[in-house]
């Protein structure tokens, strides 16, 4: 317990009210960063730590639109501005019924320290609705996203805010609102990140998050002498994170055994091998299912409201969501044998299962630190829309996977204690704060 910490939180929880998330995100980077900004007192001066908590801009609006019966449904729209100081702000879009202010500034907060660590010049945002995609059809997600692009489009712009996909925007939803910005603005840009391949898209981008967590795991394992070949790994989610980390993961030789949806985990000793994979991918993508059927399919047991933290593994992957990895949920990976947690989802532990992580020194990528190989990926496909030609998925592999090496490092570089022990934590904190906070000082207080 740090007192400077309590008081900075105690200003930042009573000027963000109601916004548990927020304040979970900032108090974790908060625990890094006070003690290095004693150290350097020039961002203390600057108030580096007190403006990089405020967003720049926050847009909130109206996204009326019809539904199939021809009735009027209102949804709210968000976009936060949260820090321009590297770049224009960047970062994804959710359409999830929680989506609310708290959980997109957590998002936009984490956005800005990711970006940085992955040294492309992007600065950070999040958007979303708290429209729910799920029973929608095709047309009705279609007006949703008219709607939302419709307001959006103002505020937004190649050189401005690049926002992308998140929980509930994949290719189909940011294909609608590309058309809807290209018509409203008349012009052919690259506003949003995740395009189609055909129309500006980037290869690599859609496995990118999953593909960078694993090559991120695989970066700590090496560390260590070690790596994922023959690895069993607990997967969470069965999204576009998920999927393409179980991709990666058979490829380079580690057997994924679960995967889960909001309702329930499945467990499959076997391993989710390629043939399978592509069973889930066309369920979760094209039928837009739910992950139970997988144990139907494949004779494997299905845990209603269960989360996939209980079984025997050396790896996990959480790639759900926030909160979705608690306090028990660690201890059962941990009793189990789990060495390693590399985070695809944001936030995805509680604060009390990170200090057990830290605490059992196992190896832990924190999310801004190993999911950030999507984001990444998203600064590759503006690079490719500026310079109006396209790379090869080898190009773009392989910077993918030198982007993430080098986070790796600057985690080491900011992370490693007298021991040796690298808490990822504090090196992902500190390694991405640095950069911001330098650009920060050089522009001056604004
Ligand atoms: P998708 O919408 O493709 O998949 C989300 C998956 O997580 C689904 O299986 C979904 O289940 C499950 N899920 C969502 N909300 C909950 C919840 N409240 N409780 C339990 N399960 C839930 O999203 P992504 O795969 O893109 O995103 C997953 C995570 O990765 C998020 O934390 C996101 O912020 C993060 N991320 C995504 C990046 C990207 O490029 N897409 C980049 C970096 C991080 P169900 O179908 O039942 O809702
Ligand atoms: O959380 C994230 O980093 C994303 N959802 C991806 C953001 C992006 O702009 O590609």
């Amino acid at each position: 317990m740090d007192p400077r910490v309590d008081q900075f939180m105690a200003k930042i929880k009573a000027k963000n009210p109601a916004e548990p998330e927020f304040h979970q995100a900032v108090h974790e980077v908060a625990e890094s960063l006070i003690p290095f900004i004693e150290e350097n007192p020039k961002y203390k001066h600057a108030k580096i730590l007190e403006r990089i908590a405020e967003p720049e801009r926050v847009i909130l609006f109206r996204v009326p639109w019809i539904n199939d019966k021809g009735e009027v449904e209102i949804n709210r729209g968000f976009r936060i501005e949260m820090n321009s100081a590297i770049g224009p702000y960047k970062g994804g879009l959710r359409f999830h019924p929680t989506v609310n202010l708290g959980i997109l500034k957590f998002l936009a907060f984490e956005q800005v320290l990711k970006n940085s660590l992955t040294t492309l010049p992007m600065g950070g945002g999040k958007g979303g609705s708290d429209f729910d995609p799920k029973g929608k059809s095709d047309n009705e997600v279609m007006r949703f996203c008219q709607s939302f692009m419709t307001e959006l489009s103002r505020h937004i712009g190649p050189n401005t805010d690049i926002p992308a996909g998140d929980i509930g925007v994949g290719g189909r939803e940011i294909g609608f609102m590309f058309g809807q910005y290209k018509r409203i603005r008349n012009e052919f840009t690259g506003v949003l990140t995740g395009k189609g391949l055909g129309w500006g898209g980037s290869l690599i981008r859609p496995e990118a998050t999953g593909y960078g967590a694993v090559y991120f795991a695989n970066e700590m394992l090496m560390a260590n002498g070690d790596s994922l070949k023959g690895k069993i790994a607990a997967v969470s989610g069965s999204g576009n994170v998920a999927q393409y980390t179980v991709e990666k993961l058979t490829e380079l030789g580690g057997k994924a055994v679960t995967l889960s949806d909001s309702q329930g985990s499945i467990y499959d000793p076997d391993g989710i091998d390629a043939e399978k994979l592509a069973w889930v991918m066309e369920l979760k993508n094209i039928r837009r299912g739910r992950i139970k059927e997988y144990a139907a399919k494949f004779g494997c047991e299905y845990f209603e409201g269960k989360r996939p933290w209980h079984v025997k593994c050396d790896v996990a992957f959480p790639s759900a969501t926030e909160n979705e990895l608690n306090l028990s949920d660690a201890e059962a990976l941990i009793n189990n044998g789990c060495k390693v947690i590399s985070e695809g989802a944001n936030m995805p532990s509680t604060p009390d299962a990170i200090e057990l992580y830290l605490s059992s020194k196992i190896l832990y990528g924190p999310g801004k630190a190993a999911n950030a190989g999507g984001v990444a990926v998203s600064g590759l496909e503006m690079t490719q829309n500026s310079m109006r030609l396209p790379w090869s998925r080898e190009e773009v592999d392989a910077r993918l996977q030198t982007i993430m090496k080098n986070i790796h490092q600057t985690c080491v570089d900011f992370g490693t204690e007298s021991g040796g022990y690298v808490d990822y934590v504090k090196g992902a904190n500190i390694g991405g704060f640095v950069k911001v906070a330098d650009a920060m000082m050089a522009q001056g207080a604004v």
